[in-house]
C-alpha cells in the first residue's frame, strides 16, 4: 500500500520528486503477484473447459491431427529476399527493382487478409510462429508477406488476448528475408474512426521500427486528403508507402458513371504526386471483373510511373481470371493466399495462379512444391478455427449486387442474427445496396462499409423504407455511426454527401469539411504512459501507450485478462479455444526451456454458490482451481 501511494502521488506523477531511486532499486517496484503463473493458466483452462470460449460456446474439444509442418534445414542460412533489397538500396531502389521484374510478383496474405476474410481474423500468433521459418525458407521470392494491420490489431487484444506487437516482433525474428506488409486505414490507423495526426505518425513510426516495411494505406472514402499524413509519415521512416485506391462500382457498366476510368486515373495521379512509392488497387469486395481489370490496369500503367499492386477477393469465383487479365495488362504485383487459405471471400490461390500462368513469360518465380507443403500446414491449422468459418462455401456472385467487402459479409450476417434478423438476411443484403445508393453511391470499406451496414440493419429492423427516411427522418434517431459519417468525421466522399439526406440526418447540426485530424487534440503520450503506469502497476512500453490511445477499453480489458489468466498466448490453439478433455495431458512452454505438464483430472459437481472445483495435475502435483459455472 505504501508503494502504491508513492507512485500515485501527484508530485511523483509530475516528476517533481527525485525518482532516480526507481532505477537504482528496481526490486522495490516489483509488486507481489496475486497468483503464480501455473494457477493463472489452470484458471484459464478451467474456465474455458467449464464455460466455453466466446463465439464457440461450450463444446467438447475435438481431436485434431498435429499440423504437418514442412521439413526444412534449420542449419542452412535463410535465403535473402526483398527485405535485403530494401535495406541495401532503400525505398527508391526497391521500387526500381520491382519495375525491372518481368515476372509477376506475389504478396502472400495468408497471415492477414486470408484469415481475416475466412476465419474472422482469429488465427493466433502461435500458429503463425510455427510456420514462420518454413515460410521464409520456402517462399524467399515473394514480394512481401502481409501479416499485420486491418482487423488483426484489434482482434488480437479483444478476442485472442494476445499482444499484436509481440506477434510482429516474433515473426520478424523468424522471417528476416521478406518485406513485411501491413494494411493501414490512413487516418483511422487500425481502428474505425479518425485519430489525431500525432497518433498516426507515432503508430507508423513504431510499426516501422518493430518491423513493418510496406504500408498499404487507404482511405475508406478514397479521400486523398485523409491519406497524406500517413503517406508522409511512412516516407519519413524510409519504408515503402503503398497508397491504395479502393475499387468500387464497375468501370465497364455504362449505367454506373460515378466511378469511371477517369476517376481512377485522376486518383492514381494524385496519389503518385502525394508520394506513393507503389500504387495499390484495393478491390476489397472482389468487384473488379476480368475485362475491367485489363482496361483499368493498362490505363493506369500509362498514367503513372510507379509499380501497381493489385488486391482482390475471390468471392465471385472470378479472381484468377481477373488476375490473369491484370497480369496480361502489366500489373507488377498481385495478392494471393496459400491455397488451403484461399478462394471464396479470401484472396485467389497462389497455387492456382501458378498453374494458370505456367509456361507464360510472366509466370511467378515461386516453387509450387513449397506452396503445396505450406498448404498442408494451413489445411490442418484451419480446422482449429472451424467454428469461425463464414459459412460461405461456394462462389457468391451476388457480391456484384450488394458490393459488401469480403470481410464484412459474415460479420454483418452475425450482427443481423444477433438482432433477430437471421431469417431476413436477403432483405438486409438488398437494403445494404439501397443504402449505398441513398448515400450517393459511396466507397464501402472499413469503416465506411460498417456505416452502410449499420444503416441497412437499422432500416430492416425498424421496417423503414427509403421513402420513410425522407418523410419521417426528422423524428428518427439514426445510428451514431451514420450521424458521424454525415458530420464529416470519416472525411469527404467523392461528389459530396447527398444534401437532403444529410440535412435530415444531422437535424440542423453543421457538418465539418476539413480533415478531422486538424480538429483533434494531439495525444500526450507521456501523460498516457503515466496514466497507464498508475493503472497497471508495471512498466509501460510505447506499444502499450499506442494501443491504449487507439483502443482504451479494449486494451484495459486485455490487461485485466492477462492479470487474471497470465499470458495465454503460450497455450496451443485447441486448448485455448476448447479447454481440455478429462484425462488429457498437455505440455505448455511458458518460456524458453520452461515447460509445464498439465493434466485435467476431474471436474467437481456444481456447489451451492454456482462454482465448481476443477482438479488438475501440474507437473505431477495435484492442483485445484475454483471456477464459476456460468451455465
Ligand atoms: C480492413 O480494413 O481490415 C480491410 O481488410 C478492408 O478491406
Ligand atoms: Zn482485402
Amino acid at each position: 500500500p505504501f508503494l502504491e501511494n508513492v507512485v500515485q502521488h501527484p508530485k511523483f506523477l509530475t516528476g517533481e520528486y527525485d525518482t532516480s531511486f526507481i532505477d537504482s532499486t528496481p526490486e522495490l517496484f516489483i509488486f507481489p503477484k496475486r497468483k503464480d503463473r501455473g494457477t493463472k493458466m489452470l484458471t484459464y483452462i478451467g474456465t474455458v473447459t467449464v464455460n466455453g470460449f466466446p463465439g464457440i460456446g461450450k463444446k467438447k474439444k475435438p481431436v485434431f491431427e498435429k499440423p504437418r509442418i514442412p521439413k526444412v534445414k534449420h542449419s542452412e542460412p535463410i535465403p535473402s529476399g526483398t527485405k535485403q533489397i530494401l535495406e541495401e538500396r532503400g525505398a527508391e531502389g526497391l521500387v526500381q527493382w520491382v519495375k525491372e521484374q518481368k515476372k509477376v510478383l506475389l504478396t502472400d496474405t495468408t497471415f492477414r487478409d486470408g484469415h481475416q476474410s475466412l476465419l474472422a481474423t482469429r488465427v493466433r500468433t502461435t500458429d503463425l510462429v510455427h510456420i514462420a521459418e518454413p515460410t521464409a525458407r520456402l517462399l524467399p521470392n515473394l514480394f512481401s508477406l502481409e501479416m499485420w494491420g486491418g482487423a488483426t490489431f484489434d482482434v488480437a487484444y479483444r478476442f485472442l488476448k494476445e499482444d499484436p506487437w509481440d506477434r510482429l516482433l516474433k515473426l520478424r525474428e523468424r522471417i528476416p528475408n521478406l518485406l513485411f506488409q501491413m494494411l493501414l486505414r490512413a487516418s483511422n490507423a487500425v481502428g474505425y474512426k479518425n485519430y489525431p495526426d500525432n497518433v498516426i505518425r507515432e503508430f507508423v513510426e513504431k510499426s516501422a521500427h518493430a518491423g513493418i516495411d510496406v504500408f498499404r494505406i487507404f482511405d475508406s472514402l478514397n479521400w486523398v486528403k485523409g491519406m497524406t499524413v500517413a503517406i508522409d509519415a511512412v516516407r519519413q521512416t524510409g519504408k515503402i508507402a503503398e497508397a491504395a485506391i479502393c475499387y468500387t462500382g464497375d468501370i465497364l457498366d455504362p449505367t454506373r458513371t460515378k466511378y469511371n476510368l477517369d476517376y481512377y486515373k485522376n486518383l492514381a495521379k494524385e496519389l503518385e504526386q502525394a508520394g506513393a512509392h507503389i500504387l495499390g488497387i484495393k478491390d476489397m469486395a472482389g468487384l473488379l471483373k476480368p475485362q475491367a481489370a485489363y482496361v483499368l490496369i493498362s490505363t493506369l500503367k500509362e498514367t503513372v510511373d510507379i509499380p501497381i499492386h493489385l488486391h482482390t477477393h475471390d468471392t465471385s469465383g472470378n479472381g484468377i481470371y481477373t488476375y490473369a487479365k491484370a497480369i496480361e495488362a502489366g500489373v507488377d504485383i498481385v495478392d494471393v493466399a496459400v491455397s488451403s487459405m484461399a478462394g471464396l471471400t479470401s484472396q485467389p490461390s497462389a497455387n492456382t495462379l501458378y498453374y494458370a500462368l505456367e509456361g507464360t513469360e510472366r509466370m511467378p518465380n515461386v516453387d509450387i512444391n513449397a506452396l503445396e507443403q505450406l498448404s498442408r500446414y494451413w489445411e490442418d491449422v484451419r480446422k482449429y478455427y472451424q467454428e469461425f468459418e463464414s459459412g460461405i462455401n461456394a462462389p457468391h456472385t451476388e457480391v456484384y449486387m450488394h458490393e459488401m467487402p469480403g470481410g464484412q459479409y459474415s460479420n454483418l450476417q452475425q450482427q443481423a442474427k444477433a438482432v433477430g434478423l437471421g431469417d431476413r438476411w436477403d432483405e438486409v443484403k438488398e437494403m445494404y445496396r439501397r443504402v449505398n445508393d441513398m448515400f450517393g453511391d459511396i466507397v464501402k470499406v472499413t469503416p465506411s462499409s460498417k456505416v452502410v451496414g449499420d444503416m441497412a440493419l437499422y432500416m430492416v429492423q425498424n421496417n423503414l423504407t427509403e421513402q420513410d427516411i425522407y418523410e419521417r427522418g426528422e423524428t428518427l434517431d439514426f445510428p451514431d455511426s451514420v450521424v458521424e459519417l454525415f458530420e464529416g468525421y470519416l472525411g469527404q466522399p467523392y461528389g459530396g454527401f447527398p444534401k437532403e439526406l444529410q440535412r435530415i440526418i444531422l437535424k440542423g447540426r453543421e457538418p465539418i469539411t476539413v480533415r478531422p485530424g486538424e480538429l483533434l487534440e494531439p495525444v500526450d503520450f507521456e501523460k498516457v504512459k503515466q496514466e497507464l503506469f498508475h493503472m497497471l502497476d508495471r512498466e509501460v512500453t510505447d506499444f502499450d501507450a499506442l494501443a491504449y490511445a487507439l483502443y482504451p477499453k479494449v486494451f484495459i480489458d486485455y490487461t485485466k485478462t492477462v492479470e487474471q489468466f497470465g499470458d495465454v498466448s503460450v497455450l496451443d490453439t485447441p486448448t485455448f479455444l476448447y479447454g481440455m478433455r478429462l484425462g488429457e495431458e498437455i505440455e505448455v512452454e511458458i518460456e524458453k526451456g520452461k515447460t509445464l505438464i498439465v493434466k485435467l483430472v476431474s471436474i467437481g459437481q456444481p456447489q451451492a454458490d454456482g462454482t465448481r472445483v476443477v482438479y488438475f495435475e501440474l507437473n505431477g502435483q495435484p492442483r485445484e482451481v475454483i471456477i464459476k459455472d456460468e451455465s
